[in-house]
């Protein structure tokens, strides 16, 4: 399914677009999924009201976050689950399978200064991860041309992000200007048809800039774990523990960590794998 000249290239490049693979079907499903998210309905519910993104109607104007929702869900889970999606992932990472680590819908209002995505590195927010190999698909709901904001990845920024002070990154900025980093020919916009997917390494360099389309711009990005990755502690500059939401949803393995192999909340991803 994946040459290894793709393989090469998401090695070089720290990102990769494939073909239409997602049946319209289950992108229409995971639209509805979030549609009836924000009306309140839940299929399964989080142990927790809070310690994670969940935009709902009346939140903040601008870009809206919903995490975790392939775990409250099922239509949404479905797409989570598209078994193509964790192959090429696998594939990528040249690993024998990947599991889920974390995914969130990003939806941009139409025509909405304030719906940029600021500059980031998802391994910057993983810091309890073991593996620098996580890879994060994005998946556009619907056609995403440039104006309605696609994702951008700085061109082979996987190889020197750690350089960069991740403390001047964030998702949540809104100043898209402050691409010191990177010269303007390394800013790569996915701007895909419907059914294409991205992946970019754990440690590119991405954001998006506003919507300024006519019609809402949503994406559902899966975040994904290499199989060997594995809990490890890590403390923030003052000392504190680093927690992530993951934590409280996971079981504990034998050392009383917790267990970033649980089937129940990190489940295997790929063909040949239970949903
Ligand atoms: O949808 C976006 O603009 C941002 C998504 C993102 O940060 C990601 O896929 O890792
Ligand atoms: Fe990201």
């Amino acid at each position: 399914m994946i040459a290894p000249a793709d393989v090469a290239f998401f090695q070089t490049h720290g990102w990769f677009v494939t073909r239409p693979i997602v049946p319209v079907t289950l992108l229409d499903r995971a639209m509805a999924g979030l549609v009836d998210h924000w009306a309140g309905h839940r299929d399964w519910d989080l142990p927790a009201t809070s310690g994670y993104a969940d935009w709902m109607p009346g939140g903040a104007p601008g870009t809206r976050n919903n995490e975790y929702l392939s775990l409250q869900n099922s239509d949404v889970r479905a797409l989570a689950v598209f078994p193509p999606i964790g192959d090429f992932a696998a594939a990528l990472l040249q690993d024998s399978f990947v599991r889920l680590f974390d995914d969130q819908m990003v939806c941009k209002p139409p025509v909405s200064s304030v719906s940029a995505v600021g500059w980031h590195v998802d391994s910057d927010y993983w810091a309890t991860c073991s593996a620098d190999e996580m890879i994060t698909a994005w998946i556009p709901l619907d056609d995403c041309p440039i104006e309605l904001g696609p994702l951008v990845v700085v061109d082979a920024s996987h190889h020197g992000s750690s350089q960069i002070q991740s403390r001047n990154l964030s998702f949540h900025k809104q100043d898209m200007a402050h691409a010191t980093f990177a010269p303007a020919d390394a800013l790569v916009p996915m701007a895909l048809k419907r059914g294409q997917v991205s992946f970019h390494h754990g440690r590119a360099v991405h954001g998006s800039y506003p919507n300024t389309g006519h019609r809402p711009r949503v994406a559902f990005a899966i975040h994904m774990q290499s199989s060997r990755n594995h809990y490890r502690p890590a403390l923030r500059p003052d000392g504190t523990p680093i927690r992530l939401f993951n934590d409280c949803l996971c079981a504990r393995d034998a050392n009383g960590l917790p267990d970033y192999s649980d089937n129940r909340v990190f489940p295997r991803l790929g063909s040949g794998v239970a949903a």
